[in-house]
């Protein structure tokens, strides 16, 4: 018999559930199963008496085993779950699981060691849940308006953007990298004159970091557009993407977020506030704030806190661009206007979630930007891109596992990653 999903179930037709026992509870008379499926869940009622076989070939079977069940649903005014039953005619044991080795209070790091089964909970299956349609509706927006998904190469012969923080490989008989970003290759899309690019991808990154939103391999979405006049081109299409996805994701998710994760999906509202770098720490010195020299070259971690505090006392956004920041701390790829380079970073509650910036396309400036940080030879592969036309050009990076993170209120990067990889982990 067809398997029918348990959220499509039709009262009084037979048919055959497959999922996995999420409960057993044996008592004199009855067997108690609550099966459940990527969609749902529902009670299996099994009379003892008159389904020995079925008593029998549960024997052993404990929760998380896999089952094939076929029989009828029924409403039921006694069962709490959905006022439905289902009244089984046989059941198949799929799988039997043995005990399972972590339980659901276990600390993150050995839940990891198990993550599929880590996984299997309605909570963390939500989360994905989620994230997927998060990123469809990004993908659906971009494709609206004209952009060509790519795919560029992760393996590559030359460390991208600044030199550290690259995996070295050894490739055959001599050195490769796992690249660091698509940058390099979104910016060849336009030069190849594809105009308007995305691209979905692992990103790696071998930086010794610890904290809850760092980890050194992610998943990136990059896009990348020509023709624009200014980097408030880029924060304004970002701005469009952002909203059109967090608007679908509440629509979809926006109750049951609330609900198992306790946090609001807010739809933001353009446009979200611009401040430079310079005036964010005269701001929050007001907070206590004790600036240090270093802060001027860059936001640091308690800063970035901070900036959320300010952007909702004083706009009551949730959202805030952070622009103006002095050039040795940017890429030498941002194009820069009286020495100031023209992009900025995204901050999601607290959290850097983008950076995003108009482009040098103008070879000789490029050129001499890479000489000044001192890149030569390893970048002179993606000069070229640069060398016989190229529009002028824009993007940004959005680090979609931060993204969830703040979406879901999930206080780690360990958790919403399907598989977390940092400087301690590359298992399972
Ligand atoms: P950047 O290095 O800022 O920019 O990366 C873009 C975004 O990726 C996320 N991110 C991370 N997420 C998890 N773990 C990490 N270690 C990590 N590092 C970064 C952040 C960040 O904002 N080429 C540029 C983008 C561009 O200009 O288009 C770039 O890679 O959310």
């Amino acid at each position: 018999m067809n398997r029918v999903l348990i959220n499509e179930l039709e009262f009084n037709k037979p048919c055959t559930i497959k999922g996995w026992i999420e409960k057993i509870r044996d008592s004199k008379y009855m067997i108690f199963l609550v099966v459940k499926d990527i969609t749902g869940k529902i009670q299996v009622t099994i009379e003892k008496e008159k389904m020995p076989q079925i008593v029998e070939s549960l024997k052993g079977v404990i929760a998380h085993s896999v089952v094939s069940v076929t029989g009828t649903a029924v409403k039921s005014e006694y069962v709490k779950m959905g006022g439905q039953e289902f009244i089984p005619t046989s059941l198949e044991v799929l799988s039997v699981a043995e005990a399972l080795p972590i339980m659901d209070d276990a600390n993150i790091d050995n839940k990891l060691d198990y993550r599929w089964i880590d996984l299997r909970s309605d909570r963390n299956t939500l989360i994905f849940k989620v994230q997927s349609c998060f990123t469809n509706a990004m993908r659906e927006f971009l494709v609206k308006n004209n952009f060509i998904e790519i795919h560029t190469p992760k393996l590559i012969g030359a460390a991208s953007e600044s030199g550290a923080d690259v995996f070295e490989v050894k490739y055959f008989d001599r050195k490769a990298y796992l690249a660091q970003s698509p940058q390099f290759y979104k910016q060849m899309a336009m030069a190849a004159g594809f105009e308007r690019i995305f691209e979905s991808g692992p990103v790696f990154r071998a930086e010794q970091s610890y904290t809850n939103r760092h980890s050194t391999e992610f998943s990136g979405f990059d896009v990348e557009f020509s023709y624009i006049d200014s980097f408030e081109d880029v924060m304004n299409l970002e701005e469009d993407l952002l909203i059109y996805a967090l608007q679908k994701t509440k629509n979809e998710y926006g109750e049951i977020v609330k609900e198992v994760f306790g946090t609001e999906i807010v739809v933001p509202k353009k446009p979200f506030p611009r401040m430079t770098l310079k005036q964010v720490y005269s701001e929050i010195v007001k907070y206590g704030y004790q600036e240090t020299e270093e802060d001027k070259l860059d936001l640091s971690t308690e800063a970035e806190k901070l900036v959320y505090k300010l952007s909702m006392d004083k706009f009551g956004h949730e959202f805030m661009f952070i622009t103006d920041y002095p050039k040795d701390k940017r890429a030498f790829y941002h194009m820069r206007k009286n020495g100031v380079p023209q992009g900025y970073d995204l901050i999601w509650r607290g959290v850097e979630i983008t950076t995003g910036a108009q482009r040098e396309h103008r070879y000789d400036k490029l050129k001499a930007q890479a000489d000044e940080k001192g890149l030569g030879e390893d970048v002179k592969f993606y000069l070229d891109f640069f060398k016989y036309g190229c529009p002028p050009h824009g993007g940004f990076g959005l680090g979609l596992d931060r993204i969830t993170m703040l979406l879901l209120n999930i206080p780690t990067i360990k958790e919403v990653e399907f598989i977390f990889r940092g400087p301690n982990r590359i298992t399972p």
